[in-house]
């Protein structure tokens, strides 16, 4: 198998996580994203959406969408799960990763800031403002939902990182790498501690892979 993926993409750094997690050991092709490599062949071919990450099985076969290849991910290697056990927290963990890769990412890729650039006249500033403004409510929403519900453990679901947190995750260094201030996000700040110190979500992090 080969992920291919980008270092500083949100949605490649979720599934290198679940390998980690998962130890699952696979090939990595690099798209070289701010080149545009994923709107032209060969990538183009292999993911018609153009976007990474893309799963590309022994056989040919392609899987994109990050959620997609978690999910194919899970079924190869169910343990650890990166799903909590109890039907009700299963699918809050998936809202909450919802939460973040429906609702938040999707405004912030490259793509939609250069049509906003292009085809809007959105300068340095109002890009600023734009990408600010999504993953602080993105984040604040997320934060919200945790502190509402009965969720438990040194991670967002339990005692191992799940679904949740891997969508969490990179939105909160997303956030620190835009200045986007975080500090009154209480449950996001103690996830976020505790997945700096996870020695396999480090291992997945975009700086090990620059
Ligand atoms: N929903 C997709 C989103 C993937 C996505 O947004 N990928 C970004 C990088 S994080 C991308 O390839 N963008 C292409 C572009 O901006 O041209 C997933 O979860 O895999």
């Amino acid at each position: 198998m080969k992920l291919h993926h980008f270092a500083h993409s949100s949605a490649s750094y979720r599934v290198r996580m679940v390998l980690a997690l998962k130890q699952i050991e696979i090939s990595y092709v690099t798209v070289d994203m701010p080149a545009q490599e994923q709107t032209r062949l060969p990538f183009a071919a292999l993911n018609p959406q153009r976007m990474v990450p893309c799963l590309e099985l022994d056989d040919g076969r392609v899987i994109p969408q990050s959620l997609a290849i978690i999910d194919y991910l899970e079924g190869l290697v169910p343990e650890p799960s990166v799903y909590p056990a109890d039907p009700v927290l299963r699918s809050q963990a998936l809202a909450l990763a919802l939460f973040i890769g429906s609702e938040t990412a999707p405004l912030q890729t490259r793509l939609v800031r250069r049509i906003l650039a292009e085809s809007f006249g959105f300068d340095e500033a109002a890009d600023q403002r734009w990408i600010t403004t999504w993953i602080r409510r993105g984040l604040e929403h997320a934060n919200a939902f945790l502190a509402a519900s009965d969720h438990a453990g040194t991670f967002t679901f339990g005692e191992t990182p799940g679904i949740a947190d891997i969508f969490i995750v990179p939105q909160l260094r997303n956030a620190a790498r835009f200045g986007v201030a975080t500090d009154d996000l209480t449950e996001l700040n103690r996830l976020d501690a505790v997945a700096k110190a996870h020695p396999a979500l480090a291992k997945a992090h975009p700086d090990a892979w620059l």
